[in-house]
């Protein structure tokens, strides 16, 4: 494809690069809208991009918490100053509606903000040592460089929480975002640039994952890698990053499979609230949306009922379409995988309660209409494999003890949620439930951005993102004995 003057380039060693390759960035709300051009890059601008992020890192992470501070203080600023514009071209190149795409950005926004806090507070102790005379201290040292790999579904919250942890820890970063979403990354990391950061700290490289993914991933000078993605993506990143001399420290956030327990004393108007909000809004596509409803056997049919006619009331439209509660999935691929789903589920012998019909709007995008259903059964594979998008399916449980071993049985442990207004089966399900993240009458997505995030089994392999825990990934400790 021709290049053409208003294709966004890498940041390499603080300097924008155009490449010989360009990707349309298109709308899947409207797949004639071309949304921005950018540079497809190759593994030679990883290794630029590494050795800039290498030759920076001495400088920067001696530099001042002050300074750190201030730049992310500045990048968060400007960030909230533009959500409305930033916002639009979130939702114009992943799909999600607007007041969704908005509230992204100030979240990206609050993150910088508190992560320009923690600059500050970067925790360390002084603890006797054990002979005579002796002091120790224990401090946290920057961890070097850091490779992020980011993915589609959150383009710019994600990208802002991993990298403003590794910088206000000292760190400098090699951010490659996800293909079908480099406009939101290469605003954030414009602006964190022209906020002050000096060149190479913090360097972009678009492209694919398997080219620029797996090179980050197995480059020698990589010290740390913090990825958001699938689990076969994940395992693949996890084998090149230890194949090296130095192996890397491995962050990786993966799948979901998250059920959602309701009980016959749930308040029903709740339940259905965190059901439909849970499984379809973002269309369906967060790894902590609730994808199993597991519900006992008092409410099943009511429940079934109430969301059915919640979900007849949603309206799935164009991403900025004041009127969409749902934008379109971001993808043919995707909307491709999600109609396979919707088939296999039928013939497993599921029962589609409704939903599931590709729609037609006034532009051409992926429009599905959510689908939900019942009478399914824990060995399906539409209740056993992650299929992210707006497909939900009902359990019928026994009685709470049955529900909870149905909501324990998956490979996943990412988010639980349970709707009861009983406080001893909320207090137990807090406490056995298999996950990272559980959630008593509210929907299993939609987290806050100063709380730790991660979660169990084979949604997660590292330590937690997010809040005051960031700093266990992105820093290394030190143990120093003194004798005076
Ligand atoms: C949220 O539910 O608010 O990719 C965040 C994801 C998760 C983040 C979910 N890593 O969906």
């Amino acid at each position: 494809m021709k290049q053409t003057v208003d294709v966004h380039g890498h940041l390499i060693g603080g300097q924008w690069v155009r490449a010989d390759a360009v990707q349309e960035n298109i709308n899947p709300s409207d797949t004639n809208q071309i949304v921005g051009r950018y540079a497809v890059g190759t593994a030679e601008h990883v290794d630029q991009a590494v050795r800039a992020a290498r030759a920076a890192f001495a400088a920067w992470s001696r530099s001042s918490p002050q300074l750190r501070h201030d730049i992310l203080r500045r990048a968060g600023a400007e960030l909230a100053a533009r959500k409305e514009e930033l916002g639009r071209l979130l939702s114009s190149e992943e799909g999600k509606t607007l007041p969704e795409g908005i509230g992204e950005v100030q979240r990206a926004a609050s993150v910088m903000d508190f992560m320009a806090g923690e600059a500050l507070r970067i925790p360390g102790e002084r603890v006797a040592g054990l002979a005579q005379g002796s002091d120790a201290e224990v401090t946290r040292e920057p961890l070097g460089v850091i490779g992020i790999i980011a993915p589609w579904n959150f383009p710019i919250a994600i990208p802002a929480w991993k990298i403003a942890p590794a910088l206000a820890y000292g760190n400098t970063v090699v951010f490659k975002p996800a293909d079908l979403v480099p406009g939101s990354a290469w605003a954030l990391v414009d602006i964190l640039q022209r906020a002050g950061l000096p060149e190479g700290v913090l360097n972009l490289v678009m492209g694919k994952g398997s080219v620029i993914g797996s090179a980050l991933a197995s480059h020698p000078e990589v010290d740390a890698i913090s990825f958001t993605g699938s689990v076969p993506t994940g395992r693949r990143i996890a084998e090149a990053a230890v194949t090296g001399p130095v192996m890397k420290r491995l962050q990786l956030e993966m799948g979901g499979k998250n059920p959602l327990v309701v009980l016959d004393d749930a308040n029903l108007d709740i339940a259905v609230e965190c059901a439909v909000q849970g499984a379809f809004y973002s269309t369906g596509q967060r790894c902590t949306a609730s994808s199993r409803f597991i519900v006992t056997p008092g409410v099943h049919d009511r429940f079934i009922e109430a969301v059915v006619e919640r979900m007849k009331g949603l309206r799935i439209g164009h991403a900025l379409d004041a009127g969409s509660d749902i934008g379109p999935v971001v993808d043919a691929r995707q909307l491709e995988t999600n109609l396979r789903y919707i088939a296999l589920g039928r013939e497993e012998g599921a029962e589609l309660m409704f939903g599931g019909d590709v729609l037609e709007r006034a532009t051409p995008g992926f429009y599905l209409r959510p689908a939900l259903f019942a009478s399914t059964l824990p060995a399906m594979k539409v209740v056993r494999e992650e299929i992210f998008g707006p497909v939900a399916t009902v359990t019928r449980a026994d009685d709470y003890e049955h529900a909870l071993a149905l909501a324990n049985d998956t490979e996943f442990g990412l988010a639980a949620g349970i709707c009861t207004t009983s406080l001893s089966s909320a207090t137990h399900f807090k406490r056995y439930a298999q996950a990272g993240i559980v959630k008593v009458n509210q929907a299993t997505s939609g987290l806050d951005f100063h709380l730790p995030f991660g979660g169990r089994k084979a949604s997660s392999y590292g330590p937690r993102e997010q809040g005051r825990y960031a700093v266990d990934f992105y820093t290394v400790i030190k143990t120093a004995y003194t004798s005076a």
